[in-house]
């Protein structure tokens, strides 16, 4: 049993950012190694393919007013990139407002931060620093399949491409005595992290197939604490989903369980099997899409943030004893900014372009390429998933 990440064999494809833009990196992002010509030459054809339409003045007034840079010109007339399109959920705090910190400030991404609270996150950016052509705000409420949908039309109606998809946000309620539910009806966990961003994800495939940008993403935030094949995997409660008995019947605590597995409700089994809902689903957009569509899908393990929001709801005691305890114990502490930038790479880097991987960090911040527990790679549960998150969600 490995203890953490940090603690597996170096990894095969172990390496480092900023070594990762020699050549042979370089070849799997496009195929060939990237030098400026073939940079210029393939941005060319993306400005040619560039058929969506701007902004309407609406949804102008509620977002930001930035269309992000579609050509620049370099002083020979050479054109790059344009700048992606990055949105990323649950961005008003912890690890993906540092993940769209650590984006915007790389200059070339347009960061759509997908939030439930509008407000927040705009006083987020600010305060982080965030500069205004980097950056806009779209409201996003998971827990409500309606916003969800409502969320996938504003967007498209923005005329944006869209270049990588990042389903960050989770709740976690590790007391709780009762569930709570979505506006759906689902066990507010699973209705959150797994069901909202299932039908996100679904809702905004057809946008990802759709940019011309070179290399397409959909990264789905996993977790450790989800994986029983690690020490961390192994502390109760754990994750399991069963045969998903109370998935079929609707998480909805009325003629079925709240929980995945048909048990008694508990909000910290809840959140880890949700964390393996989001393993198994971004293993079956693998499956089903990446051949088709070219798009890579890809989940992490960022590392402990132990300090984020996400423990909000903890005990005061844990909350003060969780960072010193993962600092000086377990060593599987992670700052926010470097937790940011861990997932940025995997949004950003041309060497991580590998599609249907668990991507963890070892204790240089090297990334390398981890391996499921037995359940989070089970191809037959991810189906069966697949398929009943389907119907709850309403797409089939
Ligand atoms: C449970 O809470 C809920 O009850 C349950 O319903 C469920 O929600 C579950 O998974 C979610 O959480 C349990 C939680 C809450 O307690 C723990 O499991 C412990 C949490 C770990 C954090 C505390 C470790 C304390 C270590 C001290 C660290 C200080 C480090 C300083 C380092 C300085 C070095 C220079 O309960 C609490 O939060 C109460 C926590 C009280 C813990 C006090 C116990 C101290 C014992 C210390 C032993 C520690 C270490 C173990 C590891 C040893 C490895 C060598
Ligand atoms: P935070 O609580 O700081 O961030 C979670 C974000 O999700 C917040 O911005 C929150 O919004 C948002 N959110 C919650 N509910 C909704 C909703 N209904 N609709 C839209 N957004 C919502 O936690 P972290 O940064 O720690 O968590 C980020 C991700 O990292 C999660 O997927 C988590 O599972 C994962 N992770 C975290 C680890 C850690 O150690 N912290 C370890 C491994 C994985 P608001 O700001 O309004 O509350
Ligand atoms: Mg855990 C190698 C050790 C390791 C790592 C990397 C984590 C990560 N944890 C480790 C060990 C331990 N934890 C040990 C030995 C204990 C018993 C003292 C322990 C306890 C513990 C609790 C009570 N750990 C927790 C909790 C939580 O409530 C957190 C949780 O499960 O959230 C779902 C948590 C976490 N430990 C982690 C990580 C990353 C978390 C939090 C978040 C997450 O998975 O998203």
């Amino acid at each position: 049993m490995a203890l953490q990440a940090s603690f597996l064999p170096s990894a095969l494809s172990a390496h480092k950012e900023g070594k990762a833009n020699g050549g042979a990196k370089d070849s799997a992002f496009l195929g060939v190694s990237l030098s400026e010509s073939i940079k210029s030459d393939f941005s060319s054809s993306v400005l040619r393919s560039h058929k969506r339409n701007h902004l309407s003045a609406g949804i102008r007034a509620q977002t930001a007013t930035t269309t992000p840079g579609v050509k620049s010109s370099s002083p020979e007339g050479k054109k790059t990139l344009r700048k992606g399109n990055v949105i990323v959920t649950g961005a008003s705090s912890g690890l993906g407002l540092a993940t769209a910190k650590a984006l915007a400030e790389m200059g070339r991404w347009n960061v759509i931060m997908a939030c439930r609270d509008f407000l927040k996150a705009e006083k987020a950016a600010k305060s982080a620093g965030m500069a205004k052509e980097n950056y806009q705000v779209m409201h996003l409420d998971l827990a409500s399949l309606d916003s969800v949908r409502q969320f996938a039309r504003n967007f498209r109606q923005s005329g944006l491409p869209l270049d990588v998809l990042v389903c960050n946000a989770a709740v976690y309620f590790p007391t709780a005595k009762e569930p709570t539910y979505t506006a759906d009806g689902f066990e507010m966990s699973v209705g959150v992290n797994h069901l909202g961003h299932f039908l996100l994800a679904r809702e905004l495939l057809e946008d990802l197939k759709a940019s011309d940008y070179p290399s397409r993403r959909l990264i789905i935030v996993g977790s450790i604490t989800g994986n029983t094949n690690t020490l961390a995997g192994n502390i109760p409660p754990k994750a399991n989903l069963g045969d998903l008995r109370g998935l079929a019947g609707g998480l909805n605590g009325l003629g079925s369980s709240t929980m995945i597995d048909g048990g008694e409700f508990d909000g910290a089994k809840a959140y880890k099997d949700s964390k393996v809902c989001n393993m198994l689903t971004m293993q079956e957009f693998h499956r089903r899409y990446h051949e088709e569509t070219g798009v890579t899908f890809a989940s992490l393990y960022p590392g402990c943030i132990a300090t984020t929001g996400l423990f909000r709801e903890h005990v005061a005691l844990f909350r003060l004893l969780f960072p010193p305890f993962q600092k000086y114990i377990t060593k599987g502490f992670v700052s926010e900014e470097e937790a940011g930038k861990r997932l940025a790479q995997v949004v950003s880097n041309p060497s991580l372009t590998k599609s249907g991987v668990y991507w963890s960090w070892n204790n240089n911040s090297a990334s390398f390429e981890n391996q499921l527990s037995e359940e989070a790679s089970d191809p037959e549960k991810a189906q069966r998933l697949w398929q009943l998150s389907e119907k709850l969600v309403g797409l089939a």
